[in-house]
Formats: structure tokens, sequence, C-alpha cells
């Protein structure tokens, strides 16, 4: 639907959710476009948050870069036409490959790319630069569900069911999601539940604006959610509330996960999490009680050194309820970025090809070495997790990464231990960044790209219900600046690669289609035509053998519930995981006593270089905040606003205190979405996740302390007036 008149449907630029909007003309309005709702779309049914609303603020050419910059001799970064610019990164990265090898050069993307940008950096990093460094921020986001669903139902897709169902079930579990501020339109499936007669519990160490819609709240220490689910199916067995029938006909591995969760007593667990015995039982009888009854997850128990575990004992709960598999129950992610889940599955993470393939698997490397005409054993092996890779780079790193391309990622604010990531990626011999801003790691570059972005080109992405969406293009870009497809065309080009990268968006997944057939991810049946017509399509939507609608066909319908029949493993049955409670990386210490927990506000996303740029959001949430507890408050002498400074083993951030009686007293609470004194990942442990290489940006232990106290500890007067 491309109506002059009324505008251009297309969808948001921002969560997960990918809510439905409509673009019209607006001269006068920043971006020349006025946001109009969608009500036909189903997801949001015209509904947005404040980011949605305000995003054609992005599209202002005094926010957006319109030109390349390149950083001249005497280091200033100064305009330059994009043939000087394209030339600069060739020769740099052409240069690190020739003298160190292909692995000495890296790419790093971003889960906000469309599938075809994902995909084409993937290729290009294979192909044109042979190199096997590649992963993207979608490492920092949702592996550690991906892991832990992979290894239990064979398959990682976020939701395994639309969103829709979440009315009708029974009682859901909502573990360390703050969806109303992180994806506000969603809360109104939770509201539905609850008039339906369904629970809601939230399981938060803080009372979020989430937790104020709850039946149940619990507040369990940041990362003891292991134990907490470990508790609760301690109770489930003990209480006879095992659904038996279903453990035997669809799951393996019981045995050994019950004598696990049969170690984990009440009165431990309580000990352990400090969420009350009679708190337990309740969640317990409401989740089993329910006809129906779901698990989702987000980050807070996802960003763990043991979050692959923890979501695997929140799997566990499930099956062993007979609350997977079956309609209206089951375990579910929600995914974060734009594009986080579509991004992690066509070829940017270290392991993965298109499709959802592992690139340590010879069929799926022949499949998709065909595709791209090249012989299997060109392709490189799988490279270093996000993490490892950043702390991989610089020119004084044996056997390190000299020269990177960063498309879509602002890790100078977004990665774990941030100043020295951001010394890392200062020692490279050579850094390009495309982006659409100039961001703060875009300032540490000696080449950034101006690409469009968003309303300005067409592109798929998936949503956390696994729903193939088309955000279409609704006005044209500024002259000066390129889509990321096209960098990758032009710079393949430079490289020796005339053929292989289009430019047009629905060329390149026509070409994602065929790599993704046969793959888990298979997307071979989803065309540009058909989600306009459907509002999307669910993967695997394989192509029916022979062709398909063109082929005169009936088309496969899209997959909107998985695992009603069988589950993805190889025997179709789940399979449990033998976990048991281990503490954090970094445990409270007499010199580090306090607990550092880190997320989202409503108004910022991410790294803030779009948000921090919107002055209606910018103005709702100015800054960076330490979040903590009446009672700690007290005990370190803190009145409101005052300037606390957070310190870790890592660093010293900055930040005005907001006193809460919502928070726990052993934990302080800090948005990550500001660089500078008050950037929270100066603090946060890079401690991973031996599976899913998930850094635990949910928590590390600190000392908190009034940052203008005079030596000796005691507060400064004049830190007192305000
Ligand atoms: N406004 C806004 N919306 C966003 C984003 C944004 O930056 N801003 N980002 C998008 C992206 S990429 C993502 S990944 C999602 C993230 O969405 P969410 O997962 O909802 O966001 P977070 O605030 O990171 O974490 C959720 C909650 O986890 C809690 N928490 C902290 N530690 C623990 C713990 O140990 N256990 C438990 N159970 N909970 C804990 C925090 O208190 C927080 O309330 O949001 C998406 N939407
Ligand atoms: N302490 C702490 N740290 C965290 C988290 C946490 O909870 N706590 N959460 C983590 C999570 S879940 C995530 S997802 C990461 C996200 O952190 P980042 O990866 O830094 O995410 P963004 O800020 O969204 O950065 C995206 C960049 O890409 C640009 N961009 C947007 N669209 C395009 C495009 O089409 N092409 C190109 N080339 N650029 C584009 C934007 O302008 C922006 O500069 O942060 C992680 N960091
Ligand atoms: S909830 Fe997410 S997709 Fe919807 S308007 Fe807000 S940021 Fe955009
Ligand atoms: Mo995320």
């Amino acid at each position: 639907m491309n109506d002059q008149v009324t505008g251009t449907d297309t969808h948001c630029p921002y969560c997960a959710l990918q809510c439905g909007m409509r673009l019209a003309p607006s001269p006068g309005e920043p971006g020349g476009v006025q946001v109009l709702p969608r009500p036909a779309f189903p997801v949001n049914q015209g509904a947005l948050c404040g980011k949605g609303q305000t995003a054609p603020a992005l599209l202002d050419p005094a926010v957006r870069l319109t030109e390349p910059l390149v950083r001249d001799a005497s280091g200033a970064l100064v305009p330059a036409d994009w043939d000087e610019a394209l030339d600069r990164v060739a020769a740099g990265l052409a240069a690190v490959r020739e003298r160190h090898g292909p692995d000495a050069v890296g790419v790093f993307g971003g889960g906000g790319l469309t599938n075809e940008k994902a995909y084409a950096l993937g290729k290009f990093t294979r192909l044109v630069l042979g190199s096997s460094q590649i992963d993207y921020n979608g490492r920092f986001c949702m592996s550690s569900a991906a892991a832990a669903t992979n290894r239990a139902f064979g398959l990682d897709r976020g939701l395994p069911f639309p969103l829709a169902d979440i009315p009708k079930t029974g009682c859901v579990i909502l573990v360390g999601s703050n969806l109303a501020e992180t994806m506000p339109p969603v809360l109104r499936y939770f509201t539905k539940l609850r008039e339906n007669g369904g629970r809601l519990i939230v399981v938060d160490p803080r009372r979020t604006r989430t937790a104020e819609h709850a039946d149940l709240h619990l507040a369990p220490r940041p990362g003891t959610d292991l134990a907490l689910a470990l508790g609760l199916l301690h109770l489930v067995v003990a209480e006879g509330r095992t659904d038996e029938e279903f453990i035997a006909a669809r799951t393996t591995g019981w045995e050994e996960a019950r004598a696990a969760a049969m170690a984990h007593w009440p009165e431990l667990v309580e000990r352990i999490t400090g969420v009350p015995v009679p708190l337990l039982r309740e969640t317990v009888r409401m989740f089993c009680e329910a006809p129906a009854s779901m698990v989702l997850t987000a980050r807070g128990p996802e960003q763990q050194a043991k979050g692959t575990d923890t979501v695997g004992a929140w799997i566990n709960l499930c099956l062993a309820t007979g609350r997977a598999g079956r309609p209206l129950s089951g375990y579910g992610c929600l995914t974060g970025q734009g594009n986080g889940q579509g991004g992690r599955e066509h070829g940017q993470k270290a392991d993965q090809l298109p499709g959802y393939r592992m690139l340590a698997d010879a069929a799926a490397r022949e499949h998709v070495a065909r595709v791209w005409g090249v012989p299997p054993e060109t392709l490189p092996g799988p490279g270093r997790s996000a993490y490892e890779l950043l702390d991989a780079l610089g020119r004084d790193t044996p056997g390190g990464v000299r020269a990177l391309l960063l498309m879509a990622s602002n890790p100078v604010v977004s990665a774990p231990r941030a100043a020295h990531v951001e010394e890392r990626l200062r020692s490279l011999d050579f850094l390009a960044v495309c982006d659409v801003v100039l961001s703060e790691s875009a300032r540490l570059a000696d080449v950034v790209l101006p690409v469009t972005q968003w309303a300005e080109e067409t592109g798929t992405l998936t949503s956390l219900e696994g729903r193939v969406l088309l955000r279409r293009q609704a006005v044209a870009p500024p002259p000066g600046c390129r889509s990321d497809l096209a960098v990758l065309h032009d710079l393949a080009a430079r490289l020796g690669w005339e053929k292989g990268f289009p430019t047009d968006p629905e060329e390149v997944f026509e070409e994602l289609r065929r790599a993704s057939a046969g793959g888990k991810a298979d997307y071979s049946g989803i065309t540009y035509r058909r989600i306009a017509e459907e509002d999307g399509v669910f993967w695997p939507c394989p192509e029916p053998p022979g062709g398909g609608p063109e082929a005169g066909q009936a088309p496969h319908p899209g997959t909107p519930r998985l695992f009603l029949d069988r589950f993805a493993t190889p025997d179709g049955r789940a399979r449990f995981a033998p976990v048991t409670h281990r503490p954090a990386a970094e445990e409270p210490t007499e010199e580090y006593p306090v607990l550092l927990t880190t997320g989202r506000v409503l108004a910022q996303y991410q790294s803030g270089a779009q948000t921090r740029r919107v002055p209606p959001l910018n103005d709702a949430a100015p800054g960076p905040f330490v979040e903590l507890h009446p009672r700690l408050a007290e005990r370190i002498g803190a009145a409101e606003g005052d300037r606390l400074a957070v310190v870790s083993r890592r660093g010293r951030a900055v930040a005005p205190a907001r006193i809460s009686g919502g928070i726990r007293p052993d934990t302080v609470f800090m948005p990550f979405h500001w660089p500078g004194e008050g950037r929270a990942n100066t603090l946060t442990n890079p401690a991973l996740d031996p599976a899913s290489r998930m850094p635990e940006f949910k928590v590390c232990a600190v000392r908190v302390e009034l940052a203008d106290a005079a030596p000796g500890g005691a507060p400064r007067a004049d830190a007192r007036e305000r």
C-alpha cells in the first residue's frame, strides 16, 4: 500500500516489536514527514511509543550525516567525496590484509540491520575479505536465549507463538523484562490477559513500571534467576505438579534435570535469591493451576555469565509442567533490536551462515558456497564472539585484528568494560564506520560513511514473533548518503568482486531466499509481494518442492506456531538441561559491597546515538542516573540528585542519585544510554557465558559513594548545596 495521498505503510526504526506506522508527507516537519497510525497492522494496531512517534526527527539533515568524512593529516575528520572515502576504506582494509593476513581484518555488525544488509555483510566478510572475524551486537542481546533454545528445542526463534496468544493463556511469568518501557505497545497483550482472568508474574530486582501491572512481583538479587527457576521446579516436583505424560512422550533428560532441581530446596533458594518461600509457592500455584501458561524472558536473566543455563532452567520448568509445544503454552524470549531476530539468522554471527546454518557444518558450507558460486573450502571457519573480537583489536594485540569495518553499532557506549574497548578501537591501524549519525564510535574512525536509514530505503526485518516484515522506503534520502548495500557493493568492486553484491534490496532478498532454503530459518517461500499482502510471513516458510505460486502450487502458509507436533531436535523431543546454580562472576566483597545492574529507560534507545538527537526524547530522559534504595542512600549520606560515584574493578562512573523504594537495598541500577562520565559500561564486567559468549551486563560488584566527598570520606559541604 503505497498511496501518494495518505502516505506509505512502513515500520518503526527502533525495537523488535517493529510497530506498523504510516508516514505521510508533511513539509515543515523534521524530515518532511509525519507519523500516522496504521491501525490495520495487527501487532500494534496503531499504538506507538514516543520513540516511534518522534522518529522522523532522525531524518533531519541537521542531526544525520550527509557526507563522507575522512581523517586529514592534522587528525581532524573532514568532508570528502564518496570516491575518495571508499578508496581509503578499500586501501585501509587491503593493506592490513596483505601485511597481516585476512583474519587481521574484522567486521562488527548490528541487529538493527535489515536481513538483506546482514546477509550481504556476512557474505562480504567471508568472500571479499576472506576473514573469519565477524560478529555483531546481537551477541550482547539475546545470544543466551538463542543458545538455550537451540539446546532445548533444536531451534532459536524468539517467540514460538504470536503475541496474539498471550491474552488467551492462563499465566505468564515475565522474567527480567521491563516491556512497559522497552516495548510499550506490547503491554496491552498483558492487560488483556489479566482482563481475561489470567495472571501475570514479574521477576525483576526493581519494581518497574511493568511490575506495577503484575499479580505477583518477585524481586530476586541480580544474577540469581537460575536458583529461582530451580527452586520453582523443586516445588513443582515436591507438590506433585509434574506432567509425567508429557515428559515421557515429548522430552529427554528429565531424570538428570530433576535430580539437579531437587538439590535446590526452597529455603536455600530463598537464601540465595531473597525471594520468600511463600512467594515461590504462590508462583508455582498460579503457573500450574492455569490451564495453559508461558515463561517469557528478556535481558534480565539472559545478560549473565550463566545466561544460557538460566534460560535452560526456565525452559525446564515449562517442560516439566507440560507447558511447551502445546497451544497457548511455551517458553519465549523477547528479542530486542529492530532486526534482532533476522540479524542472527543470515550470517553476521561469528559461527553462522544464512538460513541459521552453522559454519562448522560441511553440508551447510556446501549449500551456501554453491549459492555464492565459490568452492566451499574458500569459506573461513568460525571467528571470535563480539566481546572477544573487540578485546582482540589493535596493533599491539598479537594475532589480533588491526582493521575494522563497523556497521550499525556504537560499542564505545554499549560494550562491556567500555573504556578498554574504546582504547582497543583507538589502537587500530584502520577503522571505518558506516552510520547514520556521528556516534561516539564513528568519531574514532579514519573514514565515516554516511548511510541511508529506515524510511529512506526498503528492506525486510524479522520481528520478535518471527514475522518477516517489509519496511518500505517513504522518503528520498539526502543526496550525499548511500545505502549499506551500496557501500558493500562499491567496496567489493574495489577489492576485485565486480559481481555478487547487488544494491537492490529485493535482489539481495531473492538470493537470501535461495541461501536459506533447507536451513532452519528457511525464507525460501517468502517474497516481498507476499509480505506486503499478508502483514508479514512467519518463518520457517519453505518454498514447496517444484516452485511456489508462480509454478501453480499453493504457497506454504508460514509458521506462526512452532513445536506443536514435534520439537526441532533430531528425535523430535525437547531436551531438559541438567543445570545447577552458580554465583555471579563477581559477588560483593568488603571493597565492592553493592551489586550494579544496568538496563534501559523509556525515552532513550540503546547507546543513545539516535534518541539523544531527538529533542522531545532527550528532554524526557536527559542524562544518566544511579537508582538506589533509601536505606543505601542513607548509609552513604546521599540525597536525591547528589552526584554519586559508582566504582567497579574496571572503572568509575558518576551520575546523580535517584532514590527509589522500588529497588532492592543491595542493588543499584544505571541505564546505559550515555557516554562520558555517566557511562554505565565503564563499570560492567565482560565475564562471558561459556556457551553463548554473552557478557555479564546485569551484575557486577561496585562501591557507591558521594562523588564530591572530601578525602577521608566525609561529604564536602558544597556537595550538598544545589
Ligand atoms: N526504551 C527502550 N526500548 C528498547 C531498547 C532501549 O534501549 N530503550 N532496546 C531494545 C533492545 S535491543 C532490547 S534487548 C530490549 C531489552 O528490553 P528489556 O529486557 O525489557 O530491558 P532491560 O532494561 O535491559 O532489562 C529488563 C529488566 O531486567 C531487570 N534486571 C536486571 N538484573 C536482573 C536480574 O539479574 N534478573 C532479572 N530477572 N531481572 C534483572 C532490570 O531491572 C530491567 O528492569 O529493549 C528494546 N527496546
Ligand atoms: N550495560 C549494558 N550494556 C548493554 C546492554 C545492557 O542492557 N546493559 N544491552 C546490550 C544490548 S541488548 C544491545 S542490543 C546493545 C546495543 O548497543 P549498540 O550496538 O551500540 O546499539 P545502537 O545504539 O542501536 O547502535 C546502532 C548504531 O547504528 C546506527 N544505525 C542505525 N541504523 C543503521 C543502518 O541501517 N545502517 C548503519 N550502518 N547504521 C545504522 C545508529 O545510528 C547507531 O549509531 O547494547 C548492549 N549493551
Ligand atoms: S515499541 Fe518499539 S517498534 Fe513500537 S514504536 Fe516503540 S520503539 Fe518503535
Ligand atoms: Mo538488545
